[in-house]
């Protein structure tokens, strides 16, 4: 799914015209910011947007969950650009954010969207199909890895007309190229990914942590663990632990850790010492460059090849969705029907 949404708009040398629609690009070419509207994991994939847009195009972004922003007089600075992001392109808050937008004097609106036909599709000025294909289980999974590949895209072209130097945007473009090998390659963990499942059957709770692209990874990972297995999970940038959520932590609490290599691991090694301190079972994803000496191993460490640091959050993704999954099973729930869970919330 990922392969096919990048399929025909990401060339050799980088991000093909007219992918945003006829017109495009030269609206793109005049955004000063971006903000971004969507819902549960639509708004997760927002959020790792943010990350990318402001460090590689230097544009303020903000992002808001669709059911807050249409009750509030949000602030428009001049030439913003609105971008609604939906799997279904019927989630009624999404929907009802957008017809608000029109009020608002944006410079244009952008839907990342899975149905041509939908409403969301047919309002905006400019679109970008996801193409995820149907999804069967109400929680969204292909949605959202596709969402990230359209918002990569995104990120890509205003990154290179707002000036991004030639050699940066040549490694994120084959970074992003190389993106559906490497979710292969993280699909392939699953037998690890099974045991490490078992761990999670006897509990009530579990927190997960997160830092800098990589905190709305973990906020995607609890949401999953709780839509399928009903397991109560939280997610916190890593940083924050100190801060209230470290008085949940015992040997009960099982806190999961995406861990890529980065500028932010030394930090985050450091706040999962914090957790083993107080008895914490660790389970950390870690990229396969980022030296975790022998301490910071301690517990269950799973190494993953994320492929550069641009795509790791659209990779340390799916061995999250896959530990979701295996607890779901091993604890007998319906992982394709949720209780009190609608595929597309259109009230
Ligand atoms: C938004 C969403 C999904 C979630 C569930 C309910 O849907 O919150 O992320 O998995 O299905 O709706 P959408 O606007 O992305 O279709």
């Amino acid at each position: 799914a990922v392969a096919d949404t990048l399929e025909s708009r990401l060339g050799a040398n980088g991000v093909l015209p007219n992918v945003f629609g006829v017109g495009g690009d030269e609206l793109l070419a005049k955004v000063r910011g971006v903000h971004i509207i969507a819902c549960g994991t639509s708004y997760h994939a927002g959020m790792v947007a943010k990350y990318w847009i402001e460090e590689y195009a230097r544009l303020p972004v903000a992002v808001e969950v669709a059911s807050e922003y249409r009750y509030r007089e949000a602030v428009v600075p001049e030439s913003t650009l609105f971008v609604a992001i939906s799997q279904s392109g019927e989630t009624a808050d999404t929907l009802a954010a957008m017809r608000e937008s029109k009020r608002r004097g944006y410079l244009g609106t952008l839907a990342i969207c899975n149905v041509p036909e939908s409403s969301v599709v047919r309002e905006a000025g400019l679109k970008l199909m996801t193409r995820a294909g149907p999804e069967i289980g109400v929680a969204s999974t292909k949605a959202f890895t596709t969402q990230l590949a359209a918002l990569a895209l995104l990120s890509l072209q205003l990154a290179r007309q707002r000036g991004l130097d030639d050699a940066r945007y040549a490694d994120l473009c084959a970074q992003l190229q190389a993106l559906p090998r490497a979710i292969e390659r993280a699909l392939a963990l699953e037998p690890q990914i099974v045991e490490l499942a078992e761990h999670f059957i006897p509990r009530h709770h579990a927190l997960f942590l997160g830092r800098g692209a990589q905190f709305p990874v973990a906020l995607e990972g609890s949401l999953k663990l709780k839509e399928i297995s009903y397991i109560h999970a939280e997610a916190y940038p890593a940083g924050e632990l100190k801060h209230g959520p470290l008085a949940l932590v015992d040997e009960d609490m099982p806190v999961v850790a995406v861990a890529p290599n980065g500028p932010l691991l030394d930090k985050l090694k450091s706040n999962l010492q914090e957790v083993r301190a107080r008895g914490g079972e660790l389970i950390v994803f870690a990229d396969h460059a980022a030296p975790m000496d022998g301490n910071a191993a301690r517990g269950h460490l799973l190494r993953i090849d994320a492929g550069g640091e641009f795509i790791a959050p659209a990779v340390f993704t799916v061995p999250l969705q896959l530990l979701a999954y295996h607890v779901a099973v091993l604890r007998g729930t319906d992982v394709d029907q949720p209780r009190n869970l609608a595929k597309s919330v259109t009230v």
